[in-house]
């Protein structure tokens, strides 16, 4: 069976695919959700928390590299809490091919969400959303392994700022910016059935 972007019972709530969307936004910005479904977007928190609380999700995210290479990661837990507890983010049980960039030595798991007007990460002495990332909205701990919120920096390979661009450290590295990410959601329990047409 196909899996295709929004099929397979899976909700898509993040998509990068051309640099079209700014992702560098405020606080509000991210709550509400910013771009367009059918390119480039943000879901927005306040939905995100609402999907994750009505039941049991696992998430999964698809990458693409500039030479067509293509990676993927499950969590078989996520959640958001609401905008009272930032936005904070359960995340773990990973699975996949890219590497574990979200529950490793510098965690999302945990994390509220940060963004360039709103510092809540774990770092005393800077604010990741400001110096990191693109300056897009994210779970920072300290600061992080992953920015998929980053800004889009085209194929720079290595020679891109570090740590700023659409970034999955543990399949890639802190310089390489992805051509293709995007983060969906499904209920644990969806159960896969086959239309008779
Ligand atoms: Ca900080």
């Amino acid at each position: 069976m196909i899996l295709s972007g929004i099929g397979g019972g899976w909700s898509v709530i993040q998509r990068r695919v051309d640099g079209s969307v700014w992702f560098n936004r405020t606080w509000d910005q991210y709550k509400w959700g910013f771009g367009s479904v059918e390119g480039e977007f943000w879901l927005g928190n306040d939905k995100i928390h609402q999907l994750t609380d009505r039941g049991d999700l696992r998430l999964r995210v698809d990458l693409q590299d500039w030479e067509g290479n293509t990676a993927y990661a499950e969590y078989n837990t996520f959640r958001l809490s609401n905008e009272r507890n930032k936005y904070r983010l359960q995340i773990y049980g990973y699975s996949g091919t890219a590497g574990d960039a979200m529950t490793g030595s510098d965690p999302n798991n945990g994390a509220p969400f940060s963004t360039l007007d709103r510092d809540n990460d774990g770092h005393d002495r800077t604010s990741c959303a400001q110096r990191y990332g693109g300056q897009g909205g994210w779970w920072f701990h300290n600061c992080g392994q992953s920015y998929l919120n980053g800004r889009y920096l085209r194929a720079c390979g290595d020679a891109c700022p570090y740590a700023q661009g659409v970034v999955w450290s543990e399949w890639k590295n802190f310089h390489y910016s992805l051509k293709l990410a995007s983060m969906k959601v499904r209920p644990n329990n969806f159960q896969i059935s086959h239309n008779k047409n």
